[in-house]
């Protein structure tokens, strides 16, 4: 599984320290990226000793990590979720909240806005590299394939610098769970996350971008041998 960097050590303890919250009968929604699949794998292992426990995917990949780990899984369609624990690019807020978010590294953040909004907690999962104090990560934006050179011209009108992001193991573009494609636009530091969140959504051909504005409930910080849990 793809890692974008921060110790295995310090991104297992924030997903193994979240999962520590779930509790028996709780759905939970499934998040994407290394550090959620550590929750993941320690969830199925709980699974296997008798909690009662189901999970709501939000990618192909958690989907994939959650099956091998044994986690029976619903949609939204029949449960919504009590919890949902996903990692994060890059995170801002300190205790006391309220906290932002910029995902969507692994193409899955249209997805994962859904199911971590519907939650009723969302719980990032995070290693230290990941904290600043302003945002600057490139923002994901999941557009329409037509929509495409439109919703460039647009993010470029609101000072962004987009890039077609490009698969890694073949030619063309990344496409999305959803059959769409994927700008990463630069904003440089992100004074206002929140006007930024609604300049993106108001843009046709836009199915969702990865600003995630005060929508989580605590971010586990793993280190190598501790957590550090900061809360809204
Ligand atoms: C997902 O995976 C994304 O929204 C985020 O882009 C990424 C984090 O991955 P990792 O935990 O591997 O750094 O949660």
């Amino acid at each position: 599984m793809k890692s974008n960097g921060g110790s295995e050590a310090a991104k297992r303890r924030a997903g193994e320290a979240a999962a520590e919250a779930v509790e028996d009968g709780d759905v939970v929604g499934l998040g994407t990226g290394s550090t959620a699949a550590h929750a993941i794998r320690v969830l199925g292992r709980a699974v296997d000793a008798g909690l009662d426990v189901t999970g709501i995917p939000t990618s192909h990949q958690s989907r994939q990590v959650a099956r091998e780990a044994g986690i029976p899984l619903v949609t939204l369609a029949d449960a919504t979720p009590d919890l949902a624990i996903d990692g994060a690019d890059q995170f801002c807020g300190d205790d006391g909240g309220p906290f932002h978010l910029v995902k969507g590294g692994g193409a899955a953040h249209a997805r994962e806005k859904v199911v971590d909004t519907a939650a009723d907690r969302l719980l990032v999962v995070a290693d230290p590299s990941k904290r600043t104090d302003s945002l600057d990560h490139p923002v994901p934006v999941e557009v329409l394939p037509d929509a495409a050179p439109v919703v460039e011209a647009r993010l470029a009108d609101l000072g962004g610098d987009p890039t077609l992001r490009a698969a890694e193991r073949k030619d063309g573009p990344v496409v999305t769970d959803n059959g769409n494609l994927v700008l990463d636009c630069a904003f440089g530091s992100i004074a206002d996350p929140a006007a930024l969140a609604a300049d993106l959504s108001a843009l046709a051909g836009v199915v969702e971008h990865g600003l995630f504005v005060d929508c989580t409930a605590a971010v586990y910080v793993g280190r190598e041998d501790s957590v550090d849990v900061l809360e809204r």
